[in-house]
């Protein structure tokens, strides 16, 4: 097949998702053709099946916003027609899947291309249900060939907010081979150079993220005589804030914060606990990579987390802001190695049954094939009945 990805490039779980997707795809034979603003963050290599196609923007006086939606269309429908595209597949519903229901129709009747939005979460829950976006999100879903979301939860958010229910679950997966338990590396002395534990968090400290609660968890576990420090990794707005408290809570120096960074896996192998008491969370992407790694997840027990970390095997689950019981189970966990192990082996187990690549990318690719078959059938009904409609394909 040949297929168009469109994904936000720099920021957030979402890209993530799209751009190891399109990477997978192209390893199991498919073409891809991936059209952002820019590079995505984990498209590390351009080859004879894997391409980029920069969206351009024109810059004129008139515009004090550039119509980004506008030239995402455009090229869309450009690269669609030029590469024959089977299909566009959109990650985040705003302004993609519109901009790709724009390029559909601007181009139908030369050539049908269906598309997919795939629901990440915020642009369901936050952004999508905001006021000023609903009708428009709402009218995204609806026109879309096909629409997936990350987990059961997002599905019954979607259905809740938009009253639309045509939507097939596909989780978040992990390749298994790109995350283990890293027991000896530099990169572990270096962040914990007299053997403290490691507590580790990855977001793009957004305040959905709650990253600052991290730091109250590891003030609270020193303060029971745990020598531990936390590593913080990932940027955003609330970063400032974060170090702010871990300043006022007197664990500045054993907060780490190492920014944005490419090899997350590294940093996840050499550490102990991960941390997510996320206010919200669709699925819990960084979760999931942990457990990819053998480690015990504490976070919150909210959206998709639960169908991720099995509370009480793999992790242990709060309700949200619920610092203290994080806080304890966090040193339970610190203190009984045996359980620590035991959660982190169970994690992985876990992470592998149920998202591997193995699984989910066969299951996307099943369901472009029945999108495929089922806008096949329509359009070309629709142009027996109307003789002068032409398909290229
Ligand atoms: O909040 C983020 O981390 C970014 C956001 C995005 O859409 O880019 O992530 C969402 O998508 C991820 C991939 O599907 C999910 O694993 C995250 O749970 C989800 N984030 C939220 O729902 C807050």
């Amino acid at each position: 097949m040949n297929i168009g990805i469109t994904v936000y490039p720099t920021y957030g779980g979402s890209g993530i998702v799209g751009s190891e997707l399109g990477r997978e795809l192209a390893a199991r034979g498919h073409n891809v053709h991936f059209i952002s603003s820019v590079l995505p963050t984990r498209v590390t290599e351009l080859n004879d099946r894997v391409h980029f196609h920069e969206v351009e923007m024109m810059s004129y006086p008139l515009f004090e916003h550039q119509p980004y939606d506008l030239a995402l269309a455009t090229k869309m429908a450009t690269v669609a027609r030029a590469e024959k595209l089977d299909l566009l597949h959109v990650h985040y519903a705003i302004p993609h899947s519109i901009s790709a229901i724009l390029a559909r129709e601007s181009i139908k009747e030369k050539r049908y291309v269906p598309v997919i939005t795939t629901l990440h979460g915020t642009d369901i829950t936050l952004v999508g249900a905001d006021r000023s976006y609903l009708p428009i999100t709402r009218y995204g879903l609806q026109q879309s060939d096909g629409v997936t979301a990350v987990s059961k939860f997002l599905k019954r958010a979607t259905i809740e907010t938009f009253d639309f229910d045509d939507i097939e679950v596909i989780p978040n997966f992990i390749c298994p081979g790109q995350y283990s338990r890293l027991t000896d590396s530099p990169l572990r002395d270096e962040l914990s150079p007299h053997g403290e534990k490691l507590l580790v968090h990855v977001s793009n400290f957004r305040q959905v993220k709650r990253p600052a609660d991290c730091v109250e968890i590891l003030a609270n576990v020193r303060q029971n005589g745990e020598k531990a420090r936390l590593v913080m990794v990932g940027d955003g707005p609330e970063r400032a804030a974060v170090a702010y408290r871990a300043e006022q809570l007197g664990v500045k120096d054993e907060t780490i914060f190492v920014g944005k960074r490419e090899n997350i896996a590294n940093y996840l192998g050499v550490s102990d606990i991960f941390l997510l008491p996320s206010e919200l969370e669709s699925f819990g992407l960084a979760a999931l990579e942990a457990q990819a790694c053998e480690l015990p997840v504490i976070a919150t027990r909210i959206g998709g987390i639960p169908e991720v970390v099995n509370d009480g095997e793999s992790g242990f689950l709060s309700d949200v802001g619920d610092v203290q019981k994080m806080s304890a189970d966090t040193l339970r966990l610190i203190q009984d190695e045996e359980m620590r192990r035991a959660f982190g082996v169970k994690g992985r187990e876990l992470a592998i049954q149920k998202y591997s690549t193995d699984m989910i990318i066969p299951h996307y690719i099943s369901f472009y094939e029945k999108v495929l078959h089922e806008t096949g059938k329509r359009t070309s009904s629709l142009s027996a009945s109307n003789a002068s409609g032409t398909q290229e394909r």
